[in-house]
């Protein structure tokens, strides 16, 4: 298997190897000749139809076969309706943001294709899904301001478990919709990633993002260190696009107890942001936390005090968002996020049809049709079903004021424990991810640091650790990897500090950084990194495009384990979602369209006993012709 040996190799999975590897280890790089994009796909369907879709692996399957969901009865015949993006095209950016201030209606964000399906079923959702619908969206709904669709952990889960390239799904989908603004999460200098880039390849990846099709970059940082905003939000400037400067919620500005996040300290960030010349101000309440009266205080307040125009996003994990959605509203707030009825509530969004509904016929009508929102809502509610296996599905949790963990990290947190068996003891987990937080000073929450906290949360509980443990230093511990690179400062700083005791103890007297990370990470030589690529490829340069490029900064392991399951199975992401995670039946039949106009059809025949060889023989029909793929049983 191509790449394989590459990807296995012991230097290699440690990330310790140069460009003198391919010169060092020629063996690695002979690999058999490719096989045609049909017998790629058969060798999918086999290796399904034998051992299952891997992603599936240890979950409840539903009742199969599954059909696909039905699309809107709409015809795609008529021509495209402006929307806000081309009214931002028509206007500029500045006339743009006082048409916003200006606008009595209440904006709505619509976060489906990216906040709702990762806080709602592990940031699963498939390309197709979304390009189904895509054209609907486009002419059933221009009314809406933007459609968060990319960024934040759909672009690495993309490749990781859907093995498909999220650029294509940023090309296509703006493809579809011309005419409403592209909005992406951005995690600053983390990119899209855990860790901090150098500033050169942030400033490489926004550009290809925007090249491609974002319109509004919501720019946040883990630790609200506007220091480490700047090199984002300047890129994101300099490309002409809108940039949403971001301040992450937590605490609650009304508790005298946890003062740090007091009204003032919002202010005092969105004043930062402004200077930093953002164009809009976003309020994320990653975990839901932003109790209506706080949302209704701090948007009044805010809105007095900065002149840019307010976007509030929250999550419904307390099941009493929308609550919150109101007041900021009625306090002025200019754009809210909501997510469509079937993808929304619990950690998702709360639900945008109902908001929609409640503001009709007031001062803040919306202006969506709600029809509209129906249809497209029924066609989400089908797409949902597919991806039954992953959906978490739990009852809405007070208990999220406690630990305040974010939506899209709620269920994967949720998930991963109940992959190591603690499933049980999720109610420890969650008082561990508390107990985190105040070790480490009361921080800000969301990703990265949210997964370090769930990191050393877990490890608690799996080494039955209290917390007066984790900060004794007679008791020897052995931290997760992210907790160490936190404490030494390379996710950025909160501004009091990190506590110095327990920074002392995890850090085991090393320093820890003075400053800001990407000031100290020299600039990568993008190059020499791009011929890097195209070595391992085993392709010309010149085809290694500055959007393969910057996946494998952002990720060069997942990004390298993904070209070798496509070199083996071919462009998975042209598969209906029904048959990519279930594959087919005997007798069920496929047809998948490679290309515009160019569609094979795949039917299952049957499926031989193992022999003793411990392979599997399926027999297909490849648009009529007899196909066998003789299958090796999985350890
Ligand atoms: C992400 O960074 O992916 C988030 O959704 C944070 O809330
Ligand atoms: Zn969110």
């Amino acid at each position: 298997l191509f790449l394989q040996n590459v990807i296995l190799h012991p230097s290699f999975n440690k990330g310790d190897y140069t460009t003198r590897f391919i010169d060092s280890t020629p063996e690695l790089f002979k690999f058999n000749k490719p096989q045609d994009r049909a017998s790629k796909l058969l060798a999918f369907f086999g290796e399904v139809a034998v051992n299952g879709n891997p992603e599936m692996k240890g979950r409840t399957l539903p009742k199969l076969p599954l059909g696909l969901p039905t699309l809107p009865h709409v015809k795609l015949d008529y021509n495209i309706p402006k929307g806000s993006r081309d009214r931002l095209q028509m206007l500029g950016i500045n006339g743009f943001i006082d048409w916003i201030k200006s606008n009595p209606k209440a904006l709505i964000t619509d976060t489906s294709m990216r906040d709702a399906h990762q806080s709602l079923f592990a940031t699963r959702m498939r390309s197709y899904d979304m390009l189904a619908i895509a054209p609907y969206y486009a002419r059933m709904l221009p009314e809406l301001f933007s459609i968060e669709c990319w960024g934040g952990a759909t672009f690495d889960t993309a490749m990781r478990f859907l093995k498909e390239d999220p650029w294509e799904r940023l090309v296509q989908l703006r493809k579809a919709i011309p005419n409403t603004l592209l909005q992406m999460l951005l995690r600053s200098s983390n990119a899209v990633g855990y860790t901090n880039y150098a500033d050169n390849v942030v400033t490489f990846f926004v550009k290809q993002a925007a090249e491609n099709g974002i319109d509004l970059f919501r720019v946040f940082d883990s630790l609200n260190w506007v220091d480490n905003m700047r090199v984002a939000i300047d890129a994101v400037l300099d490309s002409g696009k809108l940039c949403e400067g971001t301040i992450c919620y937590t605490g609650d500005i009304f508790d005298p107890n946890r003062a740090k996040y007091n009204l003032n300290y919002y202010v005092k960030l969105a004043k930062q942001l402004e200077q930093a010349g953002v164009h809009m101000l976003g309020i994320k309440d990653m975990s839901g936390v932003c109790r209506p009266e706080a949302a209704k205080t701090l948007v009044k307040t805010l809105k007095e005090e900065v002149a840019m125009p307010i976007h509030f996003h929250t999550h419904d994990t307390s099941g009493i968002a929308a609550s919150s959605v109101f007041s900021a509203l009625e306090a002025g707030c200019d754009i809210v996020d909501a997510a469509m009825d079937a993808l929304s509530g619990m950690t998702s969004q709360p639900n945008l049809g109902s908001i929609v509904a409640a503001l009709e016929h007031t001062q803040r009508d919306t202006g969506l049709n709600r029809e509209s929102l129906l249809e497209i809502s029924n066609y989400w509610e089908g797409v949902r079903a597919l991806y039954k296996p992953f959906d978490v599905n739990i009852a809405g949790t007070s208990d999220v004021y406690n630990h305040e963990m974010p939506g899209g990290q709620y269920t994967n947190l949720r998930e991963q424990a109940r992959a190591m068996g603690l499933a049980e003891r999720w109610p420890e987990v969650a008082k561990a991810y508390r107990d985190v937080n105040t070790l480490f000073g009361d921080i800000v929450k969301v990703t990265p640091t949210s997964k370090v906290v769930g990191d050393l949360a877990i490890y608690m509980v799996v080494n039955n650790l209290t917390s007066a443990d984790v900060a004794n230093s007679e008791h020897e511990i052995d931290f997760p990897a992210s907790v160490v690179s936190m404490m030494r400062g390379e996710l950025g700083f909160p501004p009091d500090g990190f506590p110095t005791a327990i920074q002392n103890r995890i850090l085991k007297g090393e320093k820890p950084i003075n400053g800001r990370i990407g000031a100290f990470l020299p600039a990568v030589d993008l190059e020499k990194v791009r011929l890097e690529l195209a070595n391992l490829l085993d392709k010309p340069v010149i085809e290694i495009d500055d959007k393969q490029l910057a996946a494998y900064l952002m990720y060069p392991k997942v990004y390298l384990d993904y070209q070798a399951y496509i070199r083996c199975y071919g462009d998975v992401s042209k598969i209906p979602t029904n048959h990519f995670f279930y594959g087919l039946q005997n007798q069920e039949e496929v047809d998948i369209e490679i290309e515009k106009g160019k569609v094979i059809v795949i039917r299952r025949i049957g499926k031989a006993e193992s022999d003793e060889s411990d392979k599997v023989k399926v027999l297909f029909e490849m648009n009529g012709q007899p196909r066998t793929v003789s299958v090796p049983l999985a350890g």
